[in-house]
């Protein structure tokens, strides 16, 4: 092979399970992504456009060929939709999880879904209050309220309700820019129409559009999913856990979650504990049944009941290759068609379980809100009876697992801060803290694994920057050890002694990729605090190793918002010199924030560390 594992992943157990692929010839991510070299530079460059059969078209980057489509379309007008078309498909992601998770909760509020209760009453009130719902009695006011927020998938008017929660000078922006969201489904939708042939073809006029989708996405479809989860499932709070592939048990029944809906994960977790399960292993000789998730799915278990974390998105392959993994249950997002013909070479069974995602080489064993509990034993079942067929001699879990302190939804932020943000905006004020930075995303294997997200972690703390991460940057910062409290050592004078006097680690899980709406709350909450907007705080983002449409539409929300954003993985935007202005200049004078390529971490901290001090600067702050 071409590629060493040590320039694959900076993960011990990862390196370790790239190895054991090798020598029994199963092909991974990297390997595939060896094959697919040299990569199209077209795609690359986001010069081809299949938009229409008059096509497929293609521009010549270097200006001797054709510059124009077969319509007339430009580089620029092609690069610009093919990025919105990206915002698109990642908005709808995101929004039909989030509607998932509220037709759930109306089953449940109507007494339907009879396996999922209502956990977090007080967040229900104040939603429902949010959403001007007066009912008196509470399973009133949730059916209400699931009313309410589906309404906001098909508005066609007004705009999503919880983009109230910007604060007022950020409303102000969109409002001037006309891009504050009609409805969810609406502007994705539009993305759609605006793209086809013969449409929209000016690039701001496009990109705007797609601030305005991505807003729709984390001011609407990712908070109202992150929202219902909470109220369904708990809020989360901190608890400690362990994290990487050396949390699988060798004497155990190893069901692995992967995807993103909790809808599923929740009720695996909790069938997993039913004691006719546990007797079950028992009766064939395992010690017990032990979940772990991958992805997102696991940390929504994770940041809800401490369920370990088997790893991030490039491990899910590797874990297979443990042959430990009794089961691998999947729903949707981020799942490698790739997992079936590997687990094939294993005695895993492959489980798929969305109505909407199918697999090659899956078992099918079709979810329900209804009969939830039923199919979550079913296929718990599933998996303790292949524990049987488990092949011993082909087991090798890597022993690397870290401990880890997750939970840290807002309110439990708030909680360890005494119950108001004064005290975070005060540490800011004084320089303990210069400022905050939000790294998420993904892995991708053009990237080292994981070396994007730790190495610029590290930086941050180093420089007294408090990180708060959410999706498979939390899963690799986890694997770390840099979710400890413990890892206050390893950050900056200043941070660590706030860190040390709260007992919290200096990066902070705040969970799931729809999760990031957490972190735009914490934003919108300073800024509105201190009466200013989120584009004057000293706060940047960061996807240091982002692969998914749904990280396009999360980095556009996110600068959207007013977060100056670096991103680790160039996007393919460079064919058109007028969408990468747009992008890294122009943005600035529209909406306060633009977006900085830069694979290396060390120079991305850099650059987020002068953003902060610009930041600061420009607020009177000590820098
Ligand atoms: O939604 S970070 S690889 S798992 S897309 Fe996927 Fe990316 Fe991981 Fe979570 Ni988010
Ligand atoms: Fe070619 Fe224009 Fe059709 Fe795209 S829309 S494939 S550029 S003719």
């Amino acid at each position: 092979m071409a590629n060493k594992p040590a320039t694959e992943s900076i993960d011990p157990a990862a390196t370790k399970m790239l190895l054991e692929a090798r020598r029994a010839g199963l092909e991974t991510a990297w390997d595939r992504l060896n094959k697919q070299q040299p990569q199209c530079g077209f795609g690359q460059l986001g010069i081809c456009c299949r938009n229409c059969n008059m096509g497929p078209c293609r521009i010549d980057p270097f200006g001797e060929g054709p510059d124009r489509g077969v319509c007339g379309a430009t580089a620029d007008i092609i690069v610009a939709r093919n990025l919105l078309r990206m915002i698109a498909a990642g908005a709808a992601a995101h929004a039909d999880h989030a509607r998932d998770a509220v037709i759930v909760f109306k089953e449940a509020a109507r007494g339907k879904a009879r396996s999922y209760q209502i956990k977090d009453e007080a967040k229900l009130k104040a939603l429902a209050a949010e959403y001007s719902i007066s009912s008196q009695e509470e399973q009133g006011d949730a059916a209400d309220l699931a009313n309410a927020m589906l309404s906001d998938f098909g508005r066609q008017e007004g705009s999503v309700t919880l983009t109230r929660r910007a604060p007022e000078k950020r409303r102000k922006i969109w409002e001037g820019l006309g891009i504050i969201p009609r409805g969810i489904d609406r502007e994705i939708v539009e993305c759609m129409h605006r793209t086809h042939m013969g449409v929209d073809n000016d690039p701001l006029h496009i990109l705007l559009h797609g601030l305005r989708t991505s807003i729709a996405d984390g001011w609407g479809a990712s908070m109202i999913a992150t929202e219902v989860q909470d109220i369904l499932f708990g809020t989360p709070s901190p608890r400690r856990s362990e994290a990487n592939l050396g949390v699988l048990k060798e004497d155990e029944v190893n069901i692995i979650v992967h995807g993103h809906e909790p809808i599923l994960s929740e009720m695996i977790v909790e069938a997993a504990s039913d004691p006719e399960m546990i007797q079950l292993a028992k009766s064939l000789g395992a010690r017990g049944i032990n979940v772990a998730g991958i992805c997102c799915t696991g940390n929504e278990v994770l940041m809800r009941h401490g369920i370990p974390v088997a790893g991030n998105f490039l491990q899910q392959e590797l874990a297979v290759i443990t042959g430990a993994v009794d089961a691998m249950v999947v729903d949707v997002q981020c799942i490698m068609p790739s997992l079936g013909s590997l687990a094939a070479c294993y005695h895993t069974k492959f489980i798929s379980t969305s109505p909407k995602a199918e697999f090659p080489g899956a078992l099918r064993m079709e979810f329900s809100e209804e009969g939830a509990a039923e199919i979550a034993k079913e296929i718990v079942r599933t998996a303790v009876e292949n524990y049987r067929n488990r092949d011993r001699s082909r087991v090798i879990i890597p022993r690397e697992k870290s401990e880890c302190m997750v939970g840290f939804s807002v309110e439990a932020i708030l909680n360890a801060l005494g119950g108001t943000p004064q005290p975070l905006i005060d540490a800011i004020a004084t320089g303990s803290i210069k400022g905050i930075a939000a790294v998420v995303g993904c892995n991708n294997p053009k990237v080292t694994h994981d070396y994007g997200h730790v190495n610029l972690v590290r930086e941050l703390i180093r420089n007294n920057v408090l990180v708060v991460t959410t999706g498979c940057n939390a899963i690799a910062c986890a694997k770390a050890g840099l979710l400890r409290p413990e890892a206050a050592k390893e950050a900056g004078d200043g941070l660590r002694g706030v860190c040390e006097s709260l007992g919290v680690p200096p990066v902070l899980h705040m969970g799931s990729c729809v999760d990031i709406s957490r972190i735009l709350v914490v934003a919108a909450a300073i800024a509105n605090r201190l009466g200013v907007d989120i584009s004057d705080l000293p706060v940047a983002g960061a996807a240091p190793e982002w692969m998914s449409e749904k990280a396009v539409s999360i980095g556009a929300y996110v600068v959207a918002s007013g977060v100056f954003t670096v991103l680790g993985t160039v996007p393919p935007v460079l064919g058109s010199p007028v969408v990468t202005r747009i992008l890294t200049k122009d943005l600035g004078d529209a909406v306060g924030a633009t977006f900085a390529v830069e694979p290396d971490p060390f120079k991305a901290a850099k650059l987020i560390m002068e953003h902060i001090e610009s930041k600061r600067k420009a607020l009177g702050l000590k820098v």
